[in-house]
């Protein structure tokens, strides 16, 4: 059973949504970044750059005992592998997946996570700031409502693990000043992805360990 090292955010999103799309047997270990948990000396162990998501295989595939992963593409892609699923085989379809897992890990993740902080969480609001990522989030989301304007997913017919990285990021659209409406071809593409049964499961993490205060 996969032991995975979570909190409700984002990048935590993305591994839920993978493994409850497989199947795969997980057992949840929470890590309130609220709280400074993933500080604790025992989660640098797997996660040394303090950061969650991080997961243990306890029985990788070369029998050379138990794996740990940080950095949340590392994982979904280790995932797919593992799994032989949501990721193509043929060579294009391949790198047309890991091109947009990429862009998500290099791309829409860290300028919406600027977005959230300086939009929801900075002490004082800098004009320049804001502008810029939310200027830059609504480009990112231009681009990807580009990429779907022909395609169902990003990689194409299938769903895939880049779906699984950008998805979350999206969710939170209204934190970051961007309407859905905008981009009709990513609105359609997020209802599908909202719509999933392993994507209402996944979600449903966020209840269990961490409701939203009243
Ligand atoms: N590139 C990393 C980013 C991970 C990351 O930034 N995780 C956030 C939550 S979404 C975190 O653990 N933050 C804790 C902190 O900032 O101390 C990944 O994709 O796994």
């Amino acid at each position: 059973m996969i032991d995975l090292y979570y909190w409700t955010t984002p990048n935590g999103h993305k591994i839920t949504l993978f493994l409850e799309e497989a199947g795969l047997p997980y057992n949840v270990h929470p890590i309130n970044i609220s709280e400074n948990e993933q500080f604790a000396p025992d989660f640098l162990k797997i996660s040394p750059n303090n950061r969650i998501p991080a997961i243990v295989d306890p029985s990788p595939d070369d029998g050379s005992g138990p794996l740990s992963l940080f950095e949340s593409g590392a994982i979904l892609l280790y995932l797919a592998e593992k799994t032989g699923l949501f990721l193509p085989t043929d060579l294009r379809g391949r790198q047309e997946a890991l091109q947009w897992l990429f862009w998500q890990m290099g791309g829409l993740g860290p300028m919406a996570g600027q977005n959230h902080h300086f939009n929801r969480f900075a002490p004082e609001k800098i004009p320049y700031a804001i502008k810029r990522y939310v200027d830059e989030t609504a480009r990112l989301y231009g681009v990807l409502d580009r990429r779907l304007a022909d395609r169902p997913f990003v990689a194409g017919d299938e769903y895939s693990i880049a779906d699984m990285a950008i998805y979350p990021w999206t969710v939170s659209h209204e934190w970051q000043n961007q309407d859905l409406a905008d981009f009709p071809s990513v609105q359609r593409w997020f209802n599908a992805i909202k719509a999933r049964p392993a994507t209402v499961r996944a979600y449903e993490w966020v209840a269990k360990i961490n409701p939203p205060k009243p």
